[in-house]
């Protein structure tokens, strides 16, 4: 039985690889599971067939024989669980790796959606310009505690696991911000995820529904 995953038929961030579809393609591509995706519109999300695998009408889904998983983070986990690659053997080892998955999507997760929300639905705001240093700051508050953690290591505990694939995808909004060139060891721990050929292989394929759907009369 071939896995099958939802993504956005006509994806919003034109390609960049910023839905969450993406982490979920990367963590597959890194154990080497082939999958299929079934690509969604925002109209067929919130129907009932979409909302029977999703109850609140997203991408990504998963789909494997009868279970089917939704929440890109318990997604991930669920592939790391089941396959060699992402999770260390020690057991020790392992329960840090989970808790830098946590920390990816709990943590730093928030502060980067906020202000990422915020240029998109309040730039025409009265009060835009006055909160978005607020919105910075949280950002940077998360970015001096990581670049801190991290220092010059390759990884944020060891060897690449699934806490730097949720963290690294997690960064990767601050793309085209600013924010992350003030932290060098940072933008070359994300640039060291995306130079990873299962990144490359996800990152590809997702670019390709993009272009596809892009295309006159698509
Ligand atoms: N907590 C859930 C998870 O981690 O799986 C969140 C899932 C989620 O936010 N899904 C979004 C979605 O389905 C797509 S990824 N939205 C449609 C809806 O809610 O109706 C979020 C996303 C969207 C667009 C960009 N972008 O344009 O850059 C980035 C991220």
């Amino acid at each position: 039985m071939t896995i099958t995953i939802t993504a956005f038929a006509s994806s919003p961030d034109r390609g960049r690889g910023l839905a969450r579809d993406m982490r979920v393609r990367w963590a597959l591509e890194e154990v080497d599971q082939p999958y299929d995706v079934r690509l969604v519109s925002f109209g067929a999300m919130k129907e009932p067939a979409h909302l029977a695998l999703h109850p609140f009408g997203q991408i990504p889904t998963y789909e494997d024989g009868d279970l089917v998983l939704f929440e890109s983070g318990a997604i991930v986990f669920h592939i790391a669980e089941r396959h060699a690659g992402l999770l260390p053997e020690d057991a020790n080892a392992r329960a840090r790796a989970i808790t830098w998955m946590f920390a990816a999507l709990s943590t730093v997760e928030p502060p980067i959606v906020e202000r990422s929300m915020a240029t998109i639905v309040e730039r025409d705001k009265a009060w835009y310009e006055q909160r978005m240093p607020m919105l910075e700051d949280r950002v940077r508050a998360r970015l001096d505690q990581l670049s801190r953690r991290l220092g010059d290591a390759d990884w944020l505990d060891g060897p690449f696991s699934a806490g730097d694939l949720m963290m690294v995808t997690v960064l990767r909004r601050l793309h085209g911000t600013g924010l992350l060139e003030a932290y060098p060891n940072i933008a070359a721990y994300v640039a060291r995820g995306e130079a990873r050929p299962a990144y490359k292989r996800a990152f590809e394929d997702q670019l390709a529904v993009f272009t596809a759907s892009s295309q006159p009369g698509s």
